[in-house]
Order: structure tokens, then C-alpha cells, then sequence
């Protein structure tokens, strides 16, 4: 659908992509940072291009998630905060950082003056104002990512990177980072990852903001192009259900599931009304731990455990869902996920199930607040048994 609105159609200085090509070609250890201006500007062609022309691994940001497919062999995930240990460490190792609309927002840079300390730093983006604002630039674009990106191709030598994918490859078979510990209770990120085994990998996923987030973030293996939507920047509680109410409607053929956090659900859960006055048939997953999981988790680990204003007294979600006519689920069991995804998915309408998740589960990967991206906190390895369920178990790719 052709929407009226912003469409620019900057194309990146000449000289400017002259000087980033030479940067490309004479790299020994680069790397792709992707984000969301990938995104918008339709530039999954080009990025694919790039980056199989001159075998350069792909990282995201939060918002770059689905910018290029996260199964091909160049994909190594998310970085940041709670990005995979192994992106970081690419990126805190690299000789040259090619952004691409992306805005080197804190939670993707860690401490700055130890961000990718051996780079050169290529930035393309449409918004002169993010060029500069928080990382030095050597090579500075502004433009249309796609047609900067079209530009650029044309200059780039075919080249191999084997010894440097080969460094990838042992840092993702060494820190495993999504990998699912072996647990008897409901973990989040088990759930995160049956909504896609169920959904094929063919869902669009809206989240809430904190662990839910980065949970849908890590465990879903985002294939398709713009499937994962989220609140970065400001990470907007309540951004969830309406955005979720947005995708379907934007996307009507498409299976859209919201993956929401209690606390987060509850800032615009009176949507539900509007989900079922206008039979919007949005699938909803509340990863329900009782807490202000995220703040809990900062409270836990840098705050010796003070849990201020972070227990949740939830409502009986379920109990909500039928008040609003919608019906609903409860989740206690692993052994009732797959059957109770399956039944929101054969529901014609909108579905509502509450999972009753490992109340202090945290989020890992972390890089402390205030780090840099070599700092990673991980799940201690004689903890992290083995298990074939998360959709992103590494892949070798070569
Ligand atoms: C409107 C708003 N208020 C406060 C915050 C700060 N904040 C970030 S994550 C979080 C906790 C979210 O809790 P919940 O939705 O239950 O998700 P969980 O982290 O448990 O998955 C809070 C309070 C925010 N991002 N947005």
C-alpha cells in the first residue's frame, strides 16, 4: 500500500562512496552493522548483495532485526546489551564497522571510548544529525541507504574473508548465546521459541519492552523481512498491544503474535476491547513473571537483589481476557506450550495466553550498563546443558 509521507530520495556523495569502498576492499576483519533504515528503505537486496560480494558478516541492532535473514550463514545476530556474545565480540574486534542506517544508540555501543577500538567507521544514514552524535566517523554518507548501497556495489571487489569467518565461527561455537538451559520449569525463552516452531518462522512479532523484548529478540529466528516490531529508543511500555492491533491490521494475511511482558501489557490492556469490537485477530503471549522482570533483573544484579516497586500483583489475565469476551489460556507446564500456541492458532480470532514463566529468569547474554562490549556476562557454562529447542542454534557456515 503506498502510503503519502516522508519518501527521501538523497543519494550519498560520490566521493564519499569512493572512500568507503577503498576502506571495504582494503579490510582484513569487517563487519555490517545493520539497523532499522535498512528497514525502511527497502534495502534487503542491497545489504544481501554487499555482503555475500565481499563475505562480510551481518550484525543488527534491535530495530535491524529482520534487515537481512538471521539462517544465512553471514547472519551473527543481534549485538548490544543483550545481543549475542559473538556479535560482540566481532564488533569489539573488527577493523572496519560498516553502519548502515543505524544510530549507535547506548545500548549498541556499550562505553564509547571503547567501542570497536581497531576500526575505521563507515556511516550511512539518511539523518545528518545521528553522523557524528555519538561515535567518530571516518567515512561519513549521508543518503538513502538503498541507493547508497546501490552506489557502493558497484565499487566493491569480490573478496573472501575465510580466516576471519573461520574467528566467528569457534566465538559462536564457544559462547552459544541462545542456547536454552535445561530446565523443568516454564522458561520465557522456551516459549519464545515454540511461537516458532509452531509459526514456522512465518509470524510477524510485536513485543512490550524489557525481557520480553529481548527474549522475542534472541529466540525467534526472524527469516522474513520487517517481522519483528519493537520500541527502541525510548522503549515505550504499552507500545505492545496497539502495535501488535497495527500489524494485523497492516498485515491481515499475515499470523501476527504480540509477545508482551505483565507489566507492560497492563499500561493499554483496554485494547483489548478494540481488538474485539474489530475482530482483530492478534495472538497474545504474556510471559508472565510477576515482575517488572527487567528492573528486577538490574535490582538483582547491581543492586544486591533490592526489589523496590519491581513485584508485580497481576490480575488473573485469563479472568480479564473473558471480561473482555476474548478467549484465554493459562500456561504452567513446557509439555502445554505447543498445544496451547496450536489452539490460539486454530482460533479465528484474537487469543489471549498467559504464561506462567520462571518468575527470576534473566536475560543473558549482558554487557553491564556502563561497559564495553568485550564485558559480556553469560549463562555460566556447567549450567547451560544442551537442548535442541531454540530456533538460532548456531549453524556452521563453513
Ligand atoms: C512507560 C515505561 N515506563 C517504565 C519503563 C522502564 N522499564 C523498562 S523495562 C521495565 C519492566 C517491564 O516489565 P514487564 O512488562 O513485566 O516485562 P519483563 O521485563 O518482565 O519481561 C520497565 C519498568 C519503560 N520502558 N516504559
Amino acid at each position: 500500500m503506498e502510503i503519502p509521507g516522508y519518501k527521501p530520495t538523497l543519494e550519498g556523495h560520490p566521493a564519499q562512496i569512493k572512500k568507503a569502498a577503498k576502506l571495504i576492499n582494503e579490510a582484513q576483519h569487517p563487519v555490517i552493522l545493520a539497523g532499522r533504515g535498512v528497514i525502511i528503505s527497502g534495502a534487503y537486496a542491497e545489504l544481501k548483495y554487499l555482503a555475500e560480494a565481499a563475505q562480510i558478516p551481518v550484525l543488527t541492532t534491535l530495530l535491524g532485526v529482520s534487515c537481512f535473514p538471521e539462517s544465512h550463514v553471514l547472519s551473527y545476530g543481534m549485538v548490544g546489551m543483550h545481543g549475542m556474545a559473538y556479535a560482540n565480540m566481532a564488533l569489539h574486534n573488527t577493523d572496519l564497522v560498516i553502519a548502515i542506517g543505524m544510530r549507535f544508540d547506548d545500548r549498541v555501543t556499550g562505553k564509547i571510548s571503547a567501542f570497536a577500538p581497531h576500526a575505521h567507521i563507515i556511516h550511512i544514514d539518511i539523518d545528518p544529525a545521528e553522523i557524528g552524535k555519538n561515535i567518530r566517523v571516518d567515512v561519513p554518507i549521508v543518503g538513502d541507504v538503498k541507493l547508497v548501497l546501490k552506489a557502493l556495489n558497484k565499487l566493491i571487489t569480490p573478496t573472501e574473508h575465510a580466516d576471519w569467518l573461520r574467528q566467528l565461527e569457534d566465538w559462536r561455537k564457544e559462547h552459544p548465546s541462545t542456547e536454552i538451559r535445561d530446565s523443568a520449569s516454564l522458561l520465557p525463552q522456551y516459549v519464545v521459541s515454540k511461537i516458532h516452531e509452531v509459526t514456522k518462522g512465518e509470524a510477524t512479532i510485536v513485543t512490550g519492552v524489557g525481557q520480553n523484548q529481548m527474549w522475542a529478540a534472541q529466540h525467534y529466528c526472524y527469516d522474513k523481512p520487517n517481522t519483528l516490531i519493537s520500541s527502541g529508543g525510548l522503549g515505550t511500555m504499552g507500545f505492545g498491544l496497539p502495535a501488535a492491533m497495527g500489524a494485523k491490521v497492516g498485515r491481515p494475511d499475515s499470523t501476527v503474535w504480540l509477545i508482551d511482558g505483565d507489566g507492560s501489557l497492563q499500561m493499554t490492556i483496554q485494547e483489548l476491547a478494540t481488538i474485539v469490537q474489530d475482530n482483530i485477530a492478534v495472538k497474545i503471549a504474556i510471559l508472565n513473571n510477576g515482575y517488572l522482570g527487567m528492573v528486577r533483573q538490574w535490582q538483582e544484579l547491581f543492586y544486591q537483589k533490592r526489589y523496590v516497586a519491581t513485584p508485580l500483583s497481576c490480575p488473573d489475565f485469563v479472568k480479564i481476557a473473558e471480561g473482555y469476551y476474548l478467549p484465554g489460556l493459562r500456561v504452567k507446564r513446557k509439555e502445554e506450550v505447543i498445544p496451547a500456541i496450536k489452539q490460539a492458532m486454530e482460533h479465528q480470532g484474537p487469543f489471549l495466553i498467559d504464561f506462567m514463566v520462571e518468575p527470576e529468569e534473566n536475560v543473558y547474554p549482558m554487557v553491564p550498563p556502563g561497559a564495553s562490549l568485550a564485558e559480556i556476562m553469560e549463562v555460566p557454562k556447567k549450567a547451560r546443558k544442551a537442548i535442541s529447542d531454540s530456533a538460532k542454534l548456531p549453524v556452521s557456515n563453513i
